[in-house]
């Protein structure tokens, strides 16, 4: 039988990891549950272009910035959806993330919900966060000791996505353990994503259908609580939120609107891409100022600047893009950990990719951003965090797409204003309100689950009184 090799670049070869086995290929190189962590280290010396086999899948990745800013040309190139993406169509059909270049609804979807995510929208979602914002200290106040980062930035992410996009309250903020949602869901996409590596092995689809079955309460828990929040707004007419829109709201030309089940992709689709990767942002940013005293005593200094010497003053909306400093320390904590670490790009009819490798529309690579964030002809001293990297004069000495943490092109984040906005509010807040410190013994340890996050880092947080703030 002969068995074709999927991705198969015309039949080029490029470096791998060196030992590869026969039938299985390069499986083993990276693990499962780490898959992008492990590549970071194996695919380290093997060039701007390399591969990995694994059965009949064949992956391309690519590490120079060079490469990774041609593939985001958008007039020659557009997203891909490698296996681990496709595999989540499970479960987010084809709702936006998930959605081919050519789907309808992703047409659709992108146009009806567009203006909920410009730069001025974001005025209706401030007070929104604002007041999580304010949950979060409460709960840190009536803890005692260090607090968990992540989890805490998770709890906050997850309560404003859903309060501003579904005027949903997940009660985050009253237990220690994050709702039994947030958990079951990233479990049935994990499992997604891993099983999208599993099916061109011999025996593969039978394995799928085992992990399905093993999965199966997990997805109609999750299914089942979505499907319940739409059809609770069903009746109403109320259009104020994404929901709202995505309910009530037809196509000024066609009349189209969304369908049920693709409102329910769509819903999921948010909940996953915009809370995990907020909250890696922030727990990254915590962590390198933490680490970094010189930065956090600039980041604390304009926060009280801009905020004065109340300790419980609030951001307006005007304010936030002038928090500069803060948001180059968050620019600057997603290039060395892109909370999202690669995605894909297909050229748009065959060409040469850097004039030397022939690539076909149903050829794909693998962008990875932990590489060409870090590309040594970019960026000096890559491993050191420096926010002044993003001052604008900075930024214009660098190559067109060399920094890419909200992907390219036509299909690159349509969250990335709202990531921003409350990326910036929340730690302006926690700047002005605490100083904090970091167990100097902690050694970063990043946690890959369907997007990238500190584990186990916590802080002291320490009230600042007012005297501190006049210094
Ligand atoms: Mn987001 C697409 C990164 C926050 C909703 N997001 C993408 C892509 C990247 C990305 C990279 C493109 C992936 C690809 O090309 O395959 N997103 C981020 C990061 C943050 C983020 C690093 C935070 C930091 N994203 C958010 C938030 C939301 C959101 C917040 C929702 C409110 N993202 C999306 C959606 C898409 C997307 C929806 C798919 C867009 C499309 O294809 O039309």
């Amino acid at each position: 039988m002969v068995r074709t090799l999927k991705n198969d670049w015309s039949g080029q070869i490029f470096p791998h990891a060196g030992r590869r086995k026969p039938l299985i290929g390069d499986l083993g190189v990276s693990s499962p549950r780490h898959p992008i962590l492990d590549l970071l280290a194996w695919g380290a010396d093997l060039g701007p272009i390399f591969e990995m086999r694994i059965f009949r899948q064949n992956f391309v990745f690519v590490s120079s910035a060079e490469l990774a800013a041609e593939l985001c040309d958008e007039t020659r190139f557009c997203k891909a959806l490698p296996p681990a993406i496709t595999a989540l169509r499970q479960y987010a059909g084809d709702g936006l993330f998930t959605a081919e270049n050519d789907e309808p609804n992703w047409q659709l979807a992108h146009e009806l919900l567009m203006p909920a995510f410009t730069k001025s929208a974001m005025q209706s979602y401030h007070p929104i966060m604002l007041a999580t914002a304010d949950e979060l200290f409460a709960f840190w106040e009536r803890q005692a000791g260090p607090v968990d980062v992540t989890q805490s930035m998770t709890k906050l992410t997850m309560e404003t996505l859903s309060r501003a996009a579904f005027s949903h309250d997940f009660g985050s903020f009253t237990s220690q353990q994050p709702h039994p949602f947030v958990g079951a869901m990233i479990r049935a996409l994990e499992t997604g994503r891993r099983k999208g590596g599993l099916l061109t092995a011999p025996g593969g689809a039978l394995l799928g259908r085992l992990i399905d079955r093993r999965n199966a309460g997990q997805q109609a828990y999750v299914d089942k609580m979505l499907d319940d929040l739409i059809a609770e707004r069903s009746a109403s007419s109320d259009d104020h939120d994404l929901l709202g829109i995505m309910l009530n709201t037809s196509h000024p030309e066609s009349g189209e609107r969304l369908s049920p089940l693709n409102i329910r992709y769509q819903i999921l689709t948010f909940l996953v891409a915009g809370h995990e990767t907020t909250s890696g942002a922030l727990s990254f940013t915590l962590y390198y100022l933490s680490r970094n005293p010189h930065c956090l005593a600039k980041a604390q200094q304009e926060a009280d600047e801009i905020l004065g010497d109340d300790s419980d003053a609030v951001p307006t909306f005007e304010q936030i893009p002038k928090f500069r400093y803060i948001r180059r320390c968050l620019d600057e904590a997603l290039r060395i950990w892109p909370t999202v670490p690669a995605f894909a790009r297909s050229p748009r009819g065959e060409t040469m990719l850097a004039d030397a490798y022939r690539m076909r529309p149903q050829d794909w690579a693998i962008i990875v951003l932990g590489f060409v964030h870090r590309d040594p002809s970019v960026w000096d001293d890559p491993d050191v965090y420096d926010p002044d990297r993003f001052l604008p004069a900075n930024v214009k000495k660098r190559p067109a797409h060399s920094y890419k943490p909200f992907g390219a092109g036509l299909r690159a984040c349509i969250g990335r204003q709202f990531a921003l906005h409350e990326s910036v509010l929340v730690l302006a807040r926690i700047l002005h309100r605490y100083d904090l410190s970091g167990d100097p013994d902690y050694e970063l340890a990043v946690d890959e689950r369907l997007t990238m996050v500190p584990k186990g880092f916590e802080l002291d947080l320490v009230p600042r009184r007012a005297p501190a703030l006049l210094r």
